[in-house]
């Protein structure tokens, strides 16, 4: 599926800008079965600034039909094909879910060469819960839809979300996202030295 990559569009809009959009990049029929694995798994809520954003984080086991899906390989010859890096075969994975009032503000994170970010279940339009980026060029919102993934460089980009709010047809909006971040191996010619 990913052979040729370099000509593909996604991977060259990476390449430019550090992120790329892949629309509907999970079939809905396997969407429920990774929703339902992350509210099943153990979680943790994690908190920053004295409860003026909080989030609950979930450990995805490897074994679980979204951690099978994050460790295949052709979601590690995306991430290889679009960083253009050597990368573990290996990714970190794990997924957040956020509910109303909640939400992560800018930052950017300590570790990993890219980061796949997949959406499992997104509030309706009025009820936040956008992917925001601050690169050179602009601010970009983007609102994920269930299915939707994002390719980035989360070390480099400033990314966060906005805070879920009660929509007009969405009093309990709900936005569940998973998380595969890939590292580049070590390089054998600086580890010589
Ligand atoms: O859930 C999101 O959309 C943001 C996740 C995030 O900040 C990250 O993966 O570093």
């Amino acid at each position: 599926m990913w052979s040729d990559l370099a000509e593909k569009p996604i991977v060259a809009h990476y390449r430019r800008y550090h992120w790329a959009l892949l629309r509907r990049f999970v079939s809905p029929c396997s969407l429920s079965a990774y929703l339902s694995d992350v509210l099943n798994a153990p979680s943790k809520r994690v908190t920053v600034g004295d409860r003026v954003e909080w989030w609950t984080q979930h450990a995805i086991g490897p074994q679980s039909s979204l951690g099978a899906y994050l460790h295949s390989s052709s979601i590690f010859q995306l991430a290889s094909g679009a960083s253009g890096l050597t990368l573990k075969r290996e990714p970190a994975i794990w997924a957040q879910v956020y509910e109303l009032g909640q939400m992560i503000s800018l930052h950017r994170d300590a570790g990993g060469d890219i980061q796949l970010l997949v959406c499992l279940e997104s509030p309706d339009q009025q009820s936040g819960g956008a992917f925001c980026m601050r690169t050179e060029e602009s601010d970009i919102q983007i609102q994920l839809q269930a299915g939707d993934a994002l390719l980035f460089k989360a070390t480099d980009i400033l990314h966060g979300t906005t805070r879920l709010v009660v929509g007009q047809e969405d009093s309990q909006p709900r936005r569940v996202t998973a998380v595969a971040r890939f590292f580049a191996e070590q390089n054998l010619s600086c580890k010589r030295r």
